[in-house]
């Protein structure tokens, strides 16, 4: 017996002769997959007929099924793999049909790879014989996803089929993780043959890129440079991206910014990849940052990019970002996104929680110290001077004090789902995340409709967790009819709609840039009773809040419904969310509202340039 084959025995399966349908389950299983997501069709009949056998088979032996769970859209099960593999780190699996089942899929798709998502999306596909002759649910699934997913694949030769699948899910999950679409036509599900239990295809340039980036470790001389950097720093920051959160680098990014010192402000994506609640946090930056962090990063004299990618939302005018920053050093694991908009003085490409390990090992072995005290302290001063606040005298109810108060009952630990819009920023700004993989959002899509899917694949990811989807009155309407998922699945999951009639977002932008001009963003004739609707779809729990007094008694007892809860709170169709860093702008131009200090006369604040409003 040779040293391979003792490394790797054959797969108990192997040689047994399968359908294709059966070998796609076969790969699920043996990838770790625990949960489908996904509606059925013509053309994928027989791999839904297959995950029906093998959960039978399953349970007559007493194992764990691979239960497949049914939204009332694709794009649903597209945001429920995203939300399982966003709350989990897995790879989540979406299994739809042909046609519009695959085309209801693409945003989800675009969603995930704009975000850096590992979801896997199976799609039937016409027969063979059939594709290209505008068949009965065809579309052209491979130039269609082929623009927005990180890879697809269509299953021409059956005999490849099962390494394709597997390949499938080690592009997902590998390098900077995305979306991978394989579309497998009916008759190469219906064939039969055996199944090996191992193989893959080859990729050899994906590879080879990836084992340069994963080989690629931090060296003495660059660990030098950067502590050389660092020790002529007064002011240095960590601008921690997505990728800390995607990367599992959370720790050890945590690990570094305490040994040295270091504070940190994080992007809307890389929320929870330092405690928020940790002294040495900012929270957010960025177009609706904390005043506090924006001016940290003009205060800053070193900016240490940590997975961010330097986003239009953050660096809305670039050579004015960070502009006190005589260094910028860059990690990433892309090498398409060093100097991609800001020109980086040093940088690494390669695996983050490996190079944050060797960055403060060499610290410590070089007893690397530094006294930022005068800097903690403007830290800490910003913080306390710029502290975000709103209208707490109204007396109607204003969003940031319904997060407020469900923050102080959650305590940073609770999965936070959302859509788009003004409750999204709320939800931000206002809400601590201890941990990594709680805050859940469409970051760079922005796309609405994204909260309660999300939240629904979070919660089979995270049984153990209380997820809470803060939604808005647009945006939860886009996919209303998953509703009734909650419910079907009995899944104890808290719907909380911030009921501003109207589309917030666009109103705040048309009110500032558009002069109040409301163009299609009223939605206060709507007939909509959210309340009835929630209870027409089986919650037990289902209540409208409209009295500021009731706000902190109502949410405690909705939070603590045993069960899936539903709350309409009726807020300040006024409010707007503050900070503001109007679009192309700079942080100095940065709009902070009639509650939030501003550090600079707020009359020489410029507009946005016309041709930058998006
Ligand atoms: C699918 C989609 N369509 C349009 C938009 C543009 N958009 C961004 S925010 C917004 C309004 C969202 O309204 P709501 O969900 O009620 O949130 P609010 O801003 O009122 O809190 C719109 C239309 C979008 N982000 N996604
Ligand atoms: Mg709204």
């Amino acid at each position: 017996m040779d040293v391979e084959t003792q490394a790797k025995p054959a797969h108990a399966l192997a040689g047994t002769i399968m359908s294709g349908a059966e070998i796609i389950i076969q790969v699920l299983a043996d990838e770790g997959v625990r949960t489908i997501f996904g509606y059925s069709g013509g053309a994928i009949l027989p791999t839904y007929d297959a995950v029906f056998r093998y959960n039978e088979e399953n349970a007559k032996d007493g194992k764990e099924p691979m239960p497949l769970i049914v939204p009332a859209n694709e794009q649903g099960a597209g945001f429920m793999a995203a939300g399982y593999a966003r709350a989990s780190g897995e790879v989540g699996v979406a299994i739809v049909t042909s046609g519009p089942g695959a085309t209801n899929s693409v945003t989800p798709v675009r969603d995930c790879m704009a975000d850096s998502v590992p979801i896997v999306v199976i799609c039937g596909q016409v027969p063979r014989a059939a594709i290209g002759t505008d068949a009965f649910q065809e579309a052209p699934v491979t130039a269609i996803m082929g623009s927005v997913a990180k890879h697809v694949f269509l299953v021409t030769d059956p005999e490849t089929l099962e390494s394709t699948v597997r390949t499938a899910f080690e592009i997902a999950r590998t390098g900077r993780p995305g979306p991978v679409v394989v579309d497998i036509p009916k008759d190469v599900q219906n064939w039969e043959g055996p199944f090996e239990g191992e193989g893959v295809l080859p990729i050899p340039g994906y590879r080879r890129r990836l084992s340069a980036v994963e080989s690629n470790t931090l060296g003495d001389e660059q660990c030098a440079e950067f502590f050389s950097m660092l020790k002529d720093s007064q002011r240095p920051l960590i601008y921690a991206g997505g990728g800390v959160i995607n990367g599992n680098a959370a720790d050890a990014l945590r690990a570094f910014s305490k040994a040295f010192g270091v504070p940190g402000v994080t992007t809307l994506m890389g929320l929870g990849g330092l405690d928020t609640t940790d002294p040495l946090c900012l929270h957010m930056l960025g177009m609706h940052g904390t005043a506090f962090a924006n001016y940290a990063i003009e205060d800053c004299d070193l900016l240490i990019a940590v997975a961010a990618r330097f986003d239009d939302r953050v660096a809305g005018d670039p050579p004015n970002f960070a502009p006190n920053a005589r260094h910028i050093l860059h990690f990433d694991i892309d090498p398409a996104e060093i100097h991609k908009v800001k020109h980086a003085d040093w940088h690494h490409v390669g695996i983050l929680n490996d190079a944050l390990e060797t960055l403060t090992e060499y610290g410590r072995r070089t007893d690397f110290s530094a006294d930022y005290s005068a800097w903690h302290a403007e830290v800490a001063e910003l913080k306390s001077t710029y502290a975000l606040n709103y209208d707490r005298e109204s007396d109607l109810i204003q969003p940031h004090y319904v997060i407020e108060t469900m923050n102080r009952i959650t305590r940073g630990e609770a999965i936070i789902t959302t859509g788009v819009g003004q409750h999204q920023m709320w939800a931000a700004q206002y809400s601590d995340f201890r941990e990594p993989r709680l805050w859940l959002t469409s970051g760079s899509m922005g796309t609405m409709g994204f909260g309660l899917p999300a939240a629904i694949g979070a919660q089979f990811a995270r049984p153990d967790k209380m997820v809470i989807d803060v939604d808005g009155d647009a945006s939860i309407r886009m996919n209303l009819g998953e509703f009734e998922t909650v419910t079907t699945y009995d899944l104890p999951i808290k719907i909380m709609v911030l009921n501003n009639f109207g589309d917030g977002m666009v109103m705040q932008w048309q009110r500032l840039f558009f002069k109040g001009r409301l163009s299609a963003s009223d939605k206060s004739l709507r007939k909509k009773n959210f309340v009835k609707t929630a209870e027409a779809d089986g919650f037990q729990y289902a209540k409208r809040l409209d009295k500021k007094e009731d706000v902190p008694t109502v949410l405690e007892e909705f939070l603590s419904f045993d069960g899936p809860a539903f709350l309409e709170v009726i807020i300040d169709t006024q409010a707007h969310v503050y900070p503001m860093v109007g679009p192309g702008l700079s942080y100095r131009d940065m709009l902070t509202g009639d509650f939030i200090p501003n550090r600079y006369d707020k009359a020489e604040a410029q507009e946005p340039d016309p041709s930058e409003l998006f």
